[in-house]
C-alpha cells in the first residue's frame, strides 16, 4: 500500500494551483449579528430588542469594571443571517467556533444543530442537513454564562465572561476530507519523534472521511517542507474509501538527516502539508498543514528542564486573555502583541493559563518561539459529580487535541490550585471524601493526557499548601509540579519562598518542579520610597521581582521562573487600589511596561540594555532638601546588564553607579519643573542608554519661601505613598507629621485594619464613584490638626472624607488567606461625627454618618478663605462622637 512520493509529479501537482486544486472554503462569519441579553422563547417575535453587533462580542466588557458587585452571568442570544451559496450543496458544511462563554446551543432555521460546554475550547458541528441551500437561513446561538457547578471554573480570580468572544467561521468542504468531527482539532496529529541533532522520524496520524455517495480511491499524502518553502520528503498511501466510511491513517518520515533544530533562540519551522487525492482524476480533495518544530525536552528533578540536549532554564509569564473595556472579545493582533512582548521581554516560556486561549497564540509562540503550557479551567474547587468529571475529561482531550500540533507546547497542565478552596467543613470525613475524589479525579486526568500525547508532561500548579498536596498523594501524579508562591506578597517572609523551595528539593528529590506563579499587585500610580508589603506600590514589586528571580535562576532544580502575570487582568470581585483589577501583571492594563518587566530585560536580553526604572513615573513631586529651594533628591532605580551606570541630569553629571544584579538606585536631584534625566550603562566599549523627560512639582522647603512660591500642595492621610494622578496632572504626597514653616498633621492615628496581616496600613475595599481609590482607602484617625504655613493670600482648601467602617461584606475572594476580616473593628457604624473649622471659621459642623459621611463613598468638599497676618492655615479638628477623620487634604493658592 505504501510508497514513497515520486517526487517532480507531486512537486508539479502541488504548486500548479490548477482546476484540481480543491481546498476548503474557510470564512469568517463575525460581521453583521444581532445579540439579545437575556433570553426569550421566540427570537422571530418583533418586540425582541437586539443590538447590531459584530463579532467578537461580550456581554461583560462594562460591568466587570463598575462600582455595582458581580456582572451578569446569565442567557444571551446571537442571530445571524447566513446566505450559503447553492454550490456549497454538494460540500460538507460545518460551522467552526473558535470559543464562546459558556453553554452553547446552536440552531439553524429553528432546528437544533448541537451544544457544546465550556467557555475556552473550540467546537464544530457539520450542518448540511439543517441548511436551506435555496435561501438565507437563520442561525441562531443560544448562550449563557450562569454558574453551573458541573462545569468548571467554579472558583476562581478572574472573571467568567460571557459571551461570543472569538472568531466563528463557515467552512466548506469536498465530502472527502481528514476528520473533522474530532472534538474540533485538525483531525491530523503530527508528532516528532526520536528527535536528535542528526535525525529526526515524523509521525503523522489522522483519520479522513467519505461523505460522498460512491465509493472512492483516494491518496493520503503528507509533505514536508523546509523554512524556504522547500519539499524535502513525504509519504503517500491509497485506500478505498466506501460511501459514509472514516479511515484512519498513519505515515511516517523516517531518518531526516541533520533536522535544523526548533528552540525559542532559533524557532525553525518546518511544515507538513497533508493532502487527500481522488486516485482517479488526480483531483485534490482536501489539504491540512501544519508547522513542525523539530525538538526534544525533558525534566529532571535535580538538574531542572532540559532542550534539545542542554539545561535550559524556563523564564516567562503567565497570561490572561482580557483588555481592560473589551473583556476577552479581542483581534487577533491584540493576542499576538501580548505574545510578542512577552518575547521582546526576553521570555522563553507561557503559561497559557488558566484555560486554553485563542489559536493567533500557539500560532505565534510557534513563530517567534517560546514554550508553553496549556491548561484546563478546572480552577480552585471541584464538584463531586459525575457530570463535572465527565466535563473535566472532555475539556482536558479538546484541549490537547485542539493545540496538540504545536510545536511550542511542552505541557499539558489541569486543576490549578485546586485543593485552595474546598468544599465541606475541615476535619470532617467529607472533606477527606473530597479529597479522595480530587486525587482520583486528577489521575485520570492525569493518565488521559498520558495516553493522548506520550512526548508532552503533565503538570499540576499547587498553590503553597505543601503538606496537603503531599498528604494527599497529589505530588504523585503529575510528572512535574508547579508551586504557586506568594511568601513576602500574601503571606510571611519574603525569605520562606527559599525554605519553601529547598523542603521540595531536600523531601522529593527525584520530583521536576517549577514555580508556575509569583507576583506582586502594584498600582503603576503608587510609589514609595519606603515599600512595604502589600502596599501595592511599584517600589514593593520591584523588590519582590528582584529577590525572586534572583532565588530561582540560582537553584538548578527550579525549572522555571513563571511570573503571575504578563498583563494585569479583570478579576470583578477584586478591590484594593485598582479595584477589579488585578495589578500583579509587569505590564499594565494598556500593555505599559511596569519595571519587573525591564528587570526581566535586563537579566535575560544579550544585547546591551539600559531602561530608567518608573519610566512612566514622570510626574513626580517632593520637598526641596533646603532652603535653597533648588531640589529634591529622590531615588531612581535603574535596570540595566551594563555594569558602569553614570547619571546625567539637565546637562550635569549627577552620579555614578554600579549594578548588582542587573539594580541600581541613584540619587537625583529633581529641579523645580521639567528634568531631562540620561543615564548611560558601560561594560568596556559596549553601552546601552536611556533618557526620560521627569516634570517635577517642587514644594518649598519652607513654605513663605520667595525663591520658589507655593502654589499648592496635595497630601494622602495615613498613607506612605506617593500617587500620581495624570490626567489632573497631581501628585498627593504621603503625609508627614507637622513641621514648623512647613506642613503635616498634628496628632491622630494611621487607619489600619484590624485583624488583618496583610495591610500595612489603609483599607482593601473598592471606594465607590472615584478612580483614585488609593488615596481614599488611607486615613488619619483622630487628628487634631492640620497645618500649612503658607503665605498670607486667598487659599482654596480642599477636604477628602471616606467612612471606611462598613458593614457591607464582601464575598470572600478564593486566593485569600484571611478571608473576608475586613472591618474596622474598633468603630461602630454610624457613630461618628465631628467639626472641622479652617482658621477658626466653622467650615463644617457635626460632619457625621447621619450626614455627608456614607461608608466607602469619597465626601469632597472644597472651601474659600483669605490668610491674613502670616497666620498661614490650620484646620482643627474636634470629635463630638468618636474620631475625626480626613483621607486626603488639598490646598491651592488662588
Ligand atoms: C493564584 C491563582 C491566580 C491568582 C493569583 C493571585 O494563586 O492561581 O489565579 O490570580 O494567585 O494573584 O492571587
Ligand atoms: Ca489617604
Amino acid at each position: 500500500m505504501r510508497k514513497k512520493i515520486v517526487l517532480p509529479f507531486l512537486l508539479a501537482a502541488f504548486f500548479s494551483g490548477s482546476a484540481h486544486a480543491q481546498q476548503r472554503i474557510v470564512n469568517s462569519i463575525n460581521t453583521d449579528w444581532k445579540f439579545h441579553k437575556g433570553t426569550v422563547d421566540n427570537v422571530e417575535n418583533p418586540s425582541v430588542k437586539w443590538k447590531q453587533i459584530s463579532l467578537p462580542h461580550t456581554w461583560n466588557a462594562k460591568d466587570v469594571l463598575d462600582d455595582e458587585p458581580g456582572y451578569y452571568q446569565g442567557a444571551g442570544i446571537y442571530k445571524k443571517t447566513l446566505f450559503v451559496d447553492a454550490s456549497w450543496k454538494n460540500k460538507d458544511v460545518y460551522l467552526n467556533f473558535e470559543g464562546a462563554g459558556q453553554v452553547a446551543e446552536v440552531y439553524i432555521n429553528g432546528k437544533k444543530v448541537g451544544s457544546h460546554i465550556g467557555s475556552y475550547d473550540f467546537f464544530s458541528f457539520p450542518v448540511n442537513q439543517y441548511i436551506d441551500f435555496s435561501r438565507p437561513n437563520e442561525l441562531v446561538i443560544r448562550l449563557t454564562n450562569e454558574v453551573n457547578q458541573d462545569i468548571p471554573p467554579l472558583a476562581a480570580d478572574f472573571t467568567f465572561y460571557g459571551g461570543i468572544y472569538r472568531d466563528v467561521y463557515l467552512v466548506a468542504a469536498d465530502p472527502v476530507h481528514f476528520d473533522m468531527d474530532n472534538y474540533a482539532s485538525q483531525g491530523v496529529f503530527v508528532t516528532p519523534t526520536n528527535v536528535n541533532t542528526q535525525s529526526a522520524n515524523l509521525q503523522v496520524k489522522g483519520a479522513f472521511v467519505n461523505h460522498g455517495p460512491e465509493k472512492k480511491m483516494v491518496s493520503v499524502i503528507t509533505k514536508l517542507f523546509d523554512a524556504q518553502g522547500k519539499y524535502i520528503d513525504g509519504q503517500e498511501m491509497k485506500f478505498t474509501a466506501l460511501p459514509n466510511e472514516k479511515r484512519s491513517f498513519e505515515l511516517q518520515i523516517k531518518n531526516l538527516k541533520n533536522p535544523k533544530l526548533w528552540s525559542p533562540e532559533n524557532p525553525y519551522l518546518y511544515r507538513t502539508v497533508l493532502e487527500i487525492k481522488d486516485v482517479a482524476s488526480g483531483k485534490q480533495l482536501d489539504v491540512v498543514d501544519t508547522n513542525v518544530g523539530f525538538r526534544w525536552f525533558s525534566f529532571d528533578g535535580q538538574k531542572g528542564f532540559f532542550l534539545n540536549g542542554k539545561p535550559y532554564k524556563l523564564v516567562g509569564a503567565s497570561r490572561h486573555q482580557d483588555y481592560p473595556g473589551k473583556g476577552p472579545a479581542l483581534t487577533d493582533a491584540m493576542h499576538v502583541k501580548d505574545v510578542q512582548l512577552l518575547k521582546e521581554m526576553g521570555g522563553n516560556f507561557i503559561r497559557i493559563a488558566h484555560y486554553p486561549q485563542d489559536p493567533s497564540i500557539l500560532e505565534t509562540c510557534d513563530r517567534l518561539g517560546l514554550l508553553a503550557s496549556v491548561e484546563t479551567p478546572i480552577v480552585g474547587r471541584v464538584t463531586e459529580t459525575k457530570a463535572f468529571s465527565d466535563n473535566c475529561k472532555m475539556m482536558q482531550t479538546e484541549m490537547i487535541r485542539q493545540c496538540y500540533n504545536h510545536p511550542a507546547v511542552i505541557m499539558w497542565a489541569y486543576m490549578n490550585e485546586v485543593m485552595i478552596s474546598p468544599r465541606h467543613d475541615n476535619n470532617t470525613p467529607e472533606r477527606e471524601q473530597y479529597w479522595k475524589y480530587l486525587v482520583s479525579l486528577a489521575k485520570s486526568l492525569d493518565s488521559l493526557s498520558r495516553a493522548e500525547d506520550s512526548i508532552r508532561y503533565t503538570m499540576i500548579p499547587f498553590h503553597a499548601d505543601y503538606n496537603l498536596y503531599k498528604r494527599t498523594g497529589m505530588t504523585e501524579i503529575p510528572q512535574v509540579i508547579g508551586w504557586n508562591l506568594y511568601q513576602g506578597w500574601y503571606s510571611g517572609n519574603i525569605g520562606d519562598f527559599d525554605k519553601f523551595l529547598e523542603r521540595h528539593h531536600r523531601e522529593m528529590p527525584n520530583r521536576p518542579m517549577m514555580v508556575t506563579e509569583y507576583g506582586a499587585d502594584a498600582d503603576a500610580r503608587l510609589h514609595s520610597f519606603n515599600a512595604q508589603r502589600f502596599d501595592k506600590t511599584m517600589e514593593y514589586a520591584n523588590y519582590y521581582h528582584r529577590y525572586y528571580l534572583k532565588s530561582m535562576l540560582e537553584k538548578p532544580y527550579v525549572a522555571g521562573a513563571i511570573i503571575w502575570n504578563l498583563v494585569e487582568f479583570n478579576a470583578e470581585g477584586r478591590a484594593e487600589a485598582t479595584p477589579h483589577m488585578n495589578t500583579k501583571g509587569v505590564l499594565t492594563g494598556d500593555r505599559i511596561p511596569k519595571d519587573p518587566y525591564y528587570l526581566y530585560q535586563a537579566y535575560l536580553l544579550k544585547q546591551p540594555f539600559l531602561k530608567i526604572g518608573s519610566r512612566a513615573w514622570t510626574l513626580r513631586s517632593g520637598i526641596a532638601d533646603n532652603d535653597s529651594d533648588s531640589h529634591c533628591t529622590q531615588p531612581v532605580e535603574i535596570y540595566s546588564n551594563m555594569p558602569n551606570i553614570k547619571v546625567v541630569l539637565n546637562g550635569k553629571a549627577v552620579a555614578t553607579a554600579k549594578t548588582t544584579d542587573n539594580y541600581a538606585v541613584v540619587n537625583v536631584p529633581f529641579t523645580n519643573g521639567e528634568n531631562l534625566l540620561e543615564v548611560v550603562g558601560a561594560d568596556g566599549n559596549r553601552t546601552a542608554q536611556d533618557a526620560t523627560t521627569i516634570r517635577f512639582k517642587l514644594i518649598p522647603h519652607t513654605l513663605t519661601s520667595s525663591r520658589l512660591p507655593f502654589s499648592d500642595i496635595h497630601v494622602s492621610l495615613g498613607d506612605e505613598r506617593y500617587f500620581t494622578d495624570e490626567q489632573n496632572g497631581t501628585v498627593w504626597l504621603p503625609e508627614q507629621p507637622y513641621k514648623p514653616g512647613s506642613w503635616g498633621y498634628i496628632g491622630g492615628d494611621v487607619f489600619k485594619l484590624k485583624n488583618n496581616d496583610r495591610l500595612p496600613y489603609g483599607s482593601d475595599r473598592n471606594i465607590l464613584r472615584s478612580d483614585d481609590d488609593a488615596i481614599y482607602q488611607t486615613q488619619r484617625v483622630g487628628l487634631k490638626q492640620f497645618k500649612l504655613d503658607v503665605p498670607d493670600g486667598v487659599y482654596e482648601v480642599t477636604f477628602h472624607f471616606v467612612e471606611l467602617y462598613t458593614d457591607k461584606v464582601v464575598e470572600p475572594l478564593v486566593y485569600n488567606y484571611n478571608l473576608g476580616k475586613n472591618t474596622a473593628e474598633n468603630e461602630t457604624a454610624q457613630s461618628r461625627k465631628f467639626n472641622v473649622s479652617v482658621n477658626g471659621i466653622p467650615v463644617l459642623e457635626g460632619l457625621g454618618n447621619d450626614n455627608y459621611l456614607q461608608q466607602l463613598t469619597p465626601y469632597i468638599v472644597k472651601t474659600r478663605l483669605s490668610v491674613l497676618g502670616g497666620k498661614g492655615l490650620t484646620a482643627d479638628f474636634v470629635p463630638v462622637k468618636g474620631n475625626a477623620i480626613l483621607n486626603a487634604i488639598e490646598a491651592k493658592r488662588l
